[in-house]
């Protein structure tokens, strides 16, 4: 068994503990590296700046925002630890990627494919076990730096239209450092989880 395997076995197990004792939706950061997942998480627990330090591994916290409580896990964005996001999106209720609005076209090519990746493995997964795929919220967020893209042209960029059906998705403008539309962004997350659940109900 390779390493990554050990670590995604390791993982779904402590994953599938902590969900057993608590209840509150889960949601998962992921994104590129930089892009300010931690930051934002530290934002929404602490309701301050706090500097963070690259994520080796991942960060879980306990929030309440956006109309709810939720518990948030940060995943490292570098490459090499991007093939572990899919042990922590399995089982997750929503998803958010989080993407640094000011990137040049490379990097966001590179978020896209990243994005569809990740959407993609977790359909086949969610047709396998008949659950719902849990909603996106795209944080578009650095929106303070200069050239920083707006909602529109962050959706066409990444090419959220072309998302296969179902799957609920909003891009929601953010900036971590100062927390502005972080709660909006939470609440319209809410609502697109609350979206999912009525929907699912409904095909089953
Ligand atoms: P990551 O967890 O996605 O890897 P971090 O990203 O949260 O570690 O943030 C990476 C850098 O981006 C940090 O700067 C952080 O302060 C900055 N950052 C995060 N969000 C924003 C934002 O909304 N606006 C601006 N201007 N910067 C942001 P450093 O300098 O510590 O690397
Ligand atoms: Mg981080």
């Amino acid at each position: 068994m390779g390493v990554h395997r050990v670590v995604e076995v390791a993982q779904s197990l402590v994953f599938g503990l902590v969900a057993l004792v608590s209840s509150p939706p889960h949601v998962v950061l992921v994104g590129l590296d930089s892009s300010g997942k931690t930051t934002a998480l530290l934002r929404l627990k602490y309701g301050q700046y706090v500097n963070a330090v690259p994520t080796v591994g991942f960060n879980c916290e306990k929030v309440r925002c956006g109309g709810g409580q939720w518990l948030v896990w940060d995943v490292g964005g570098a490459e090499r630890v991007r093939p572990l996001w899919r042990s922590y999106t399995r089982a997750t209720d929503a998803l958010i990627f989080v993407v640094d609005s000011s990137s040049g076209p490379d990097r966001l090519e590179e978020a896209r494919l990243e994005l569809h990746r990740l959407t993609r493995q977790q359909n086949h997964e969610c047709l396998a076990l008949n659950r719902a795929r849990p909603p996106l919220l795209v944080l578009a967020n650095k929106q303070d730096l200069p050239g920083a893209k707006d909602t529109q042209q962050l959706a066409k960029a990444l090419g959220l239209p072309d998302l296969p059906q179902p799957q609920a998705w909003a891009v929601a403008a953010a900036c971590a450092v100062t927390g502005e539309g972080l709660d909006e962004a939470m609440a319209a997350l809410h609502h697109l989880l609350l979206k999912t659940k009525k929907t699912h109900k409904t095909r089953k």
